[in-house]
């Protein structure tokens, strides 16, 4: 089996990768490598390829249809998870055109591929987002998509894309639906290791609007292990929401990670919200859960254990908070501090 994990080189890939190369799978990434990409979360595998049976990476746009045509002839592909996505909420609020592209153009290509080399299953890794706000209970499968931003309107179109494969072309796709993940290598420009990175500088902590939006929190491993049973359990056709059972509003999770860091909540500044900002987020998992699946990792322990990683991984964020991120910083925040809440 020879498997193709694109997006590899982000956050959540690069924990799946890991995971199938300790399998022993014949392992192939596709990363373009934006800011979002790190060939250094790779290290651990790329430290010692003799290590694993097989492990190739290569560089380039899931939307380069001569690219991924010569990677599924040249490696024999015969599974799919597709990783690779412009994945940041704000960065879709400020210039929505690469999610339009990579989102939905790159599924598009991805999924021809597939159909013209017959693989055996394609993953598309879509999110809790495309469902938008809920109010209450939490949402099915099965309940109406209502995106309300540029980044999950687009991962909606690739979400539907990926189903019409399976309708139309028979082609052998699962869907999953996951809520907020959080773990090591999580880029510092998301919510949870910006507030870690930020408190480790003495630095302001920007809490969107009043901090009592909702988030479901589930583990990266968890996520991964969640991915991993639906290739062998999934059914064709099918989607699949993962949550973590840890609804949590943003305030808490923030003094969680102060008390954590034994810094002061003085640091929390309320700053303009985010336009359009989901309230709450909430997955029923009844589907995935009663074909044998759980979350192992507790909220609080793997929060605990990730602000640990933070704390000792300095040189890692750093590196990427001391580069492009400024200007991006700058731009995403300069004007909210100004708007401070009080
Ligand atoms: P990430 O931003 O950390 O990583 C995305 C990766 O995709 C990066 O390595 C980037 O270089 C790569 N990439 C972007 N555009 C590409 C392109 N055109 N061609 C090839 N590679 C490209 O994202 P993540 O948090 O690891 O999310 C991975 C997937 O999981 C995404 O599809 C996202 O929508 C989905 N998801 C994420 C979460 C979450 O909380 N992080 C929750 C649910 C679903
Ligand atoms: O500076 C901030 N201040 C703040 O209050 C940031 C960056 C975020 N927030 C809030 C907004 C959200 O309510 O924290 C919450 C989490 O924000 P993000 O980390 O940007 O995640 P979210 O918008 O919830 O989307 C995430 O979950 C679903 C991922 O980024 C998506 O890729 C995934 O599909």
């Amino acid at each position: 089996m020879s498997i193709l994990i694109t997006g590899g080189a982000g956050f959540i890939g690069s924990h799946f990768a890991l995971r199938m190369v300790n399998q022993g799978k014949h392992v192939v990434v596709l990363d373009k490598l934006t800011y979002a990409g790190n060939i250094e979360n790779l290290n651990e595998i790329t430290g010692d390829e003799n290590k694993f049976k097989y492990f190739k990476f290569y560089k380039g746009d899931i939307c380069n249809q001569e690219l991924v045509g010569h990677i599924f002839s040249s490696e024999g592909v015969d599974v799919v998870i597709n990783f690779a996505a412009e994945t940041h909420v704000d960065r879709s609020i400020m210039s929505a055109g690469t999610f339009i592209d990579t989102d939905i153009k790159g599924v598009f290509v991805l999924l021809e591929a597939s159909k013209r080399h017959g693989i055996k299953k394609f993953i598309q890794v879509s999110t809790d987002e495309v469902y938008g706000t809920v109010y209450h209970d939490a949402f099915k499968e099965t309940d109406t998509l209502n995106p309300s931003n540029p980044y999950s309107a687009s991962k909606t179109g690739g979400d539907r894309l990926a189903y019409a494969y399976w309708v139309t072309y028979k082609l052998p796709i699962i869907i999953t639906r996951a809520s907020n993940n959080y773990g090591d290598y999580q880029h510092p420009e998301k919510f949870i290791p910006l507030f870690i990175t930020n408190a480790l500088e003495d630095k302001k902590l920007p809490l969107y609007g009043d901090g009592q939006q909702i988030r479901d929190w589930i583990h990266v491993e968890d996520h991964c292990a969640a991915i991993d049973f639906l290739i062998v359990h999934g059914e064709n056709g099918e989607v699949y929401n993962i949550g973590g059972g840890n609804e949590r509003c943003n305030i808490d999770t923030t003094y969680f990670i102060l008390d954590e860091l034994n810094k002061p909540r003085t640091l929390i500044e309320h700053v303009k919200d985010r336009e359009g900002h989901d309230r709450r987020y909430a997955l029923d998992c009844t589907k995935i859960m009663s074909l044998g699946w759980k979350t192992q990792i507790k909220f609080e322990t793997g929060l605990r254990d990730t602000i640990k990683w933070y704390k000792n991984n300095q040189k890692w964020w750093k590196q990427i908070k001391n580069s492009a991120f400024v200007e991006y910083y700058n731009r995403q925040y300069a004007h909210r501090f100004v708007n401070t809440c009080k």
